[in-house]
């Protein structure tokens, strides 16, 4: 139940901009401003709502340097059947769909694809090391597919910052995802965690990245927490791979984005952790 306190200011701002200030309530409040569910005082940093009539080429690119070939494609690397490109990241609808189709490709370098789809990275519009970053998603139900939310390093980082906000195989643990933290600075250590998710529905992923550690979310609430954090700036990575140890058996497949969002703390964060 609420207190007076509470109650009055929930009917405050009803008051100030209602029939006393002879306007219409619903039309004359501002849009909330998103805030992560984590603790903390935050300042919003990044937002793709994908509203806008076409991708916003001035945030995202397509290549990136966790591909290794040609920035598209790793073929023969990690598992991967897909060369990615612009033409499968559509913005439609106020969703941002990555469309992954079986369709023969072969890269500048030679290398044969039988299958295209998309990843879209931050890089170099923004990079981050700490801070809140979510992407609202709906995951592919066909098996096959390797849908994922992700940290990068920036071009030229040889330490493999990597943040896996979700990973999911929806030929394998078809209703769990994975969130995992990778060694950083040449450590050894590899944290992961499986939690249930459900494909064909909206979710929210998020990770709350500090010096100290970063705790994974779902929907809003806290599921994991791994006490490694990265040490150098990264890329936010969205994308959608073919699985080539359970390749697809039908020819399409996509996952829809609905938002990406990242925020910076702005007070006080913990100092890191010392190294295991
Ligand atoms: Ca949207």
């Amino acid at each position: 139940m609420p207190t007076p306190v509470r109650t009055l200011a929930f009917f405050l701002p009803l008051l100030l901009s209602g029939p006393l200030c002879g306007n219409a309530v619903s039309a004359e409040q501002p849009p909330e401003t998103p805030t992560p569910p984590a603790p903390g005082e935050w300042e919003l940093v990044f937002e793709d709502t994908f509203e806008a009539d076409g991708l916003d080429t001035e945030k995202w690119t397509h290549r990136s340097s966790s591909q290794r070939d040609h920035q598209q494609g790793n073929r023969g690397h990690n598992d991967q059947l897909e060369w990615n490109q612009p033409a499968n990241a559509e913005v439609r609808g106020g969703r941002l769909i990555l469309t992954a189709r079986r369709e023969n490709h072969t890269s500048p370098s030679g290398h044969e694809y039988e299958w295209t789809s998309a990843l879209l990275t931050t890089s170099p519009s923004f990079a981050f090391t700490y801070g809140y970053i979510e992407e609202r998603a709906k995951l592919p139900t066909e098996p096959g597919f390797w849908p994922a939310f992700w940290t990068w390093q920036q071009p030229g980082g040889q330490t493999q910052q990597e943040i896996d906000v979700y990973e999911f195989w929806s030929g394998w643990n078809a209703d769990r995802f994975l969130a995992t933290t990778h060694p950083w600075g040449g450590g050894k250590w590899i944290y992961y965690s499986e939690h249930n998710t459900s494909p064909g529905e909206w979710n929210v992923y998020g990770a709350d990245i500090r010096p100290d550690g970063v705790t994974f979310y779902l929907n809003g609430e806290a599921v994991h927490e791994t006490p490694n954090a990265p040490t150098e700036p990264m890329n936010l990575i969205t994308n959608l791979a073919v699985d080539a140890n359970n390749p697809p058996a039908n020819n399409e497949a996509a996952k829809e984005v609905d938002h990406v969002r990242a925020w910076k703390r702005t007070d006080a964060l913990m100092p890191a952790r010392p190294t295991p």
